[in-house]
């Protein structure tokens, strides 16, 4: 699905489609000790949103017109949404523009490929969920999870039990006073975007991420599914491929199925110590865990973005004068949101994606640089930086054949007096201070 331009990925690391964190933390997660946990303390109450038909949502609400014709959001030549309607005659997601109109000739189509304004409505949806409580992790654009068990068991404390709000996973009738209290926030919470933003979706509510992410879409759109611990072999069984599990990205599947896996069960019965030989011994852990519904880790507050980038992509680039030009274009909204933001960037980076037939995925190379004190704040269209990066990659005397450019500010830290316009993300307790740049920016290959 990385054939459209201009995807998520442009915000930078949060937005990981392949959700490698999944795999990557630290995991310890084996069944047994949460079998114990789970009995000794309060289950997590975990919530999961995700928007309908995001990007079209946004156009709807620009021009309410939209709202009862079927529409498309086209990214080159790609549908990368379409609203409901436009669902009701068969076009999909992703679908090309050529087959999307021959389901549907009355589609209409708007651009999508400037996402300023998903990019807008995305962090008020996070915004509006902080101000309820504040730990909310974003998951791309249209997506938030939000961990709260404590507001679940403070009002359990005040109330009787409560019956559940929306659907069911399976239907089953089982007593659960912590997830039916967590449907009924999630119901609230629901509301609340819908109200003050306009925006309809879906939530997800079980006792931890991955399960409250695959439960979430079990009814569309604009409705809600909890998930009991009794049905969650049901969930698990109901997925067909390996990949729908969040966390077994493009290339773990890939290495799955290559020791002979294709299915959640194949995952849940391969012995362990070939699995640790291959992915090493926490993330084999993990993979299993995963394969049974048991994931331990944290909803963390995302916080302001660490880095802010711009992308796109194309078939063919093949000139200095192209090039130039798009990177001045990328950078020229680019800098206006760095702007808007209020902080400073410090670090620079280029990133380049050359023409390969066999590693589309991986290719990607990239070059940063300090952003001299100097130029500051006035990192503007046509700075240096870009072409002396771009030089360092690729050699310009011969024939070269790039695919995608991504520019990237990062390293950003407050300006003295001046505080960041982001300060509705509960401010995380402030590494910038101490330890600048921990987690990127380290490796300076100009130097
Ligand atoms: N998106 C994109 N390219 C992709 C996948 C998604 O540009 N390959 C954008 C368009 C979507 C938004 O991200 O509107 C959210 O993606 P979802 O998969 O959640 O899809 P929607 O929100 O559009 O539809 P749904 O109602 O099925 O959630
Ligand atoms: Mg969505
Ligand atoms: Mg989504």
């Amino acid at each position: 699905t990385a054939c459209c331009a201009n995807m998520e990925i442009s915000e930078g690391e949060e937005d990981d489609t392949e959700w490698k964190s999944l795999v990557s933390r630290s995991p310890v997660a084996s069944s047994d000790t949460s079998n114990n946990t789970s009995l000794a303390a309060p289950q997590k109450v975990i919530l999961h949103f995700d928007l309908d038909c995001f990007y079209a949502q946004v156009e709807m609400i620009r021009n309410p017109a939209l709202r009862n014709v079927p529409l498309g959001v086209q990214q080159k030549y790609i549908i990368v949404t379409c609203n409901y309607v436009a669902r009701e005659h068969g076009v999909t997601k992703l679908m090309s523009v050529t087959d999307a109109k021959e389901k549907c000739p009355d589609l209409v189509l708007v651009k999508g490929e400037d996402l300023t304004h998903y990019r807008e409505m995305s962090y008020k949806v996070t915004e509006l969920l902080i101000s309820f409580c504040p730990l909310v992790e974003r998951l791309g654009f249209d997506e938030n999870f939000m961990d709260i068990s404590e507001i679940v068991e403070r009002r359990l404390q005040q109330s009787e039990t409560c019956s559940f709000k929306g659907h069911v996973y399976n239907n089953s009738s089982r007593l659960c006073p912590w997830l039916a209290m967590g449907s009924q926030v999630a119901a609230e919470l629901r509301e609340a975007i819908h109200s003050k933003l306009g925006l309809t979706g879906c939530a997800g509510i079980a006792t931890n991420k991955l399960l409250a992410k695959l439960v979430s879409g079990t009814f569309k759109p604009n409705q809600q599914t909890t998930l009991l611990s009794e049905d969650v072999s049901n969930l698990m069984g109901s997925l067909d491929s390996l990949r729908k599990v969040p966390g077994i990205g493009h290339q773990t599947a890939k290495r799955l199925q290559a020791l002979g896996m294709t299915s959640i069960i194949d995952l849940e019965l391969f012995p362990l110590d070939i699995l640790a030989g291959e992915f090493g011994e926490s993330s084999a852990r993990r993979l299993k865990s995963l394969a049974i519904g048991i994931d331990d880790s944290n909803v963390n507050p995302t916080g302001a973005p660490q880095s802010l980038s711009d992308e796109d992509s194309f078939k063919k680039m093949s000139s200095i004068k192209d090039v130039t030009e798009k990177i001045e274009e990328l950078l020229s909204s680019l800098v206006e949101r760095m702007h808007k933001d209020g902080r400073q960037p410090h670090t620079f980076r280029l990133t380049i994606r050359r023409y390969s037939t066999t590693n589309k995925w991986f290719s990607r190379e990239s070059r940063q640089c300090p952003i001299p004190s100097h130029i500051g704040q006035k990192i503007v269209v046509g700075n240096p930086l870009a072409n002396k990066l771009f030089h360092k990659m690729v050699d310009t005397s011969k024939a070269f054949h790039l695919t995608l450019i991504n520019v990237c500010f990062s390293n950003l830290r407050d300006r003295p007096g001046k505080p960041s316009l982001i300060s509705f993300f509960t401010p995380r307790p402030s590494p910038r201070k101490t330890k600048p740049c921990t987690s990127q920016g380290q490796v300076n290959p100009l130097l």
